[in-house]
């Protein structure tokens, strides 16, 4: 036994690495270690001896491992320190810029939209991308035979819903899940089937807004309009105001903004007009009052359909419309 305990201790003591304890730990304790080895046969002793012997030779166990255990702490200390000795750090070396993530400009120019219009009482609803025939059209005063469908290309599913084609279906659903009067904006994806070039997308982007109440008037709506351009561009905008038609709103305006990207002199954005067609609007058909629940007798309101991808063209000067979501990362980390 003492010459075992010798030798075992003295292997331990000539390890230098955490790999070569782990050899001789294998060598003395493992499944075919020499200890457990003899552990096994001691059934093949006397009584008298067996006893004596399986004693001596789990005290001897019992040594080795506190001895490995003890010699590990040594050379894992001993490594590390031999370690950090071979390592050179250079500190003239040029570093390696972190790129932060932002958010799109899309999402910006959403946002700065929503808390303009919040600081203005307005609170921020969401409604689905796949709408009713009914939301998105007939209770908008557009029936099935009515020619503004034609101009709204529809995408659409296998359901019989539909991918709306612009945020107003919110009109008569925020009238039907809200108490009047309130105010309220709907920004969203909308979706047309159509060809795009610089300035059209099929998927883009639209915020609308509506008030409710007993008396609204157009003054109240063009100057709501104007806080919200100058809230965005934080300058001056010059816009236009000319009738518009949309079966929904009576009387119903363009409002346009000055192209911010030639400045007015024409380009493919304006389609050399020098103007981008922006907001339409108008005061809530008694109709579409009626289809949200309400009677046009005793409440009224006014809409405006903000094309918010052309604002976000407006705001940072982009050229073309399907920048914005070819996802190039070229265009996104300029902004
Ligand atoms: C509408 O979508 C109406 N729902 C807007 C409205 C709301 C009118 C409330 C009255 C009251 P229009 O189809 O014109 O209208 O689209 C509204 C705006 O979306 C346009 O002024 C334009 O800025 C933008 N827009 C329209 N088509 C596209 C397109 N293909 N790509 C990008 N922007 C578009």
């Amino acid at each position: 036994m003492e010459e075992l305990k010798n030798e075992a201790l003295a292997q331990i003591a000539q390890a230098t690495t955490t790999a070569a304890l782990k050899e001789v730990e294998v060598h003395w304790l493992g499944k075919k270690g020499l200890i457990t080895e003899r552990l096994k046969t001691l059934g093949t002793l006397a009584p008298e001896e067996r006893k004596n012997a399986g004693r001596d030779l789990n005290i001897l166990k019992n040594e080795i491992q506190t001895a490995i255990a003890e010699r590990t702490v040594t050379v894992a200390a001993s490594e590390i320190q031999q370690q950090a000795a071979s390592l050179f750090i250079d500190t003239s070396m040029p570093g390696i810029r972190a790129r932060s993530g932002h958010l799109h400009p899309l999402t910006m120019v959403t946002e700065q939209v929503v808390d303009v219009f919040e600081r203005m009482g307005f609170f921020t609803l969401d409604y689905p991308e796949a709408e009713s025939e009914f939301f998105n059209f007939d209770g908008l005063n557009i029936p099935s035979d009515h020619p503004a469908r034609d101009t709204q290309d529809t995408f659409y599913l296998t359901d019989g819903n539909l991918l709306r084609t612009h945020t107003s279906p919110g009109q008569v659903r925020a009238m039907r899940e809200f108490a009047p009067p309130f105010k309220a904006i709907f920004p969203g994806r909308v979706f047309r089937c159509e060809a795009t070039d610089a300035c059209h997308e099929h998927t883009f982007n639209q915020v609308e807004g509506i008030m409710i109440d007993r008396s609204v008037s157009v003054a109240n709506l063009i100057s709501s309009m104007m806080t919200l351009l100058s809230g965005v561009f934080g300058r001056q905008v010059v816009v236009r105001l000319r009738p518009g038609f949309f079966p929904f709103v009576e009387p119903g305006f363009e409002l346009d903004i000055q192209c911010m990207v030639c400045g007015g002199s024409g380009c493919p954005v304006c389609k050399r007009s020098g103007w981008v067609e922006l907001m339409p609007c108008g005061l809530i058909h008694p109709n579409v009052i009626r289809a949200g629940g309400l009677d046009p007798a005793e409440w009224e309101g006014w809409a405006f359909g903000l094309g918010l991808s052309r604002l976000v063209m407006m705001r940072y000067e982009i050229d073309d419309i399907r920048w914005l979501m070819s996802g190039d990362l070229r265009f996104v980390r300029q902004f």
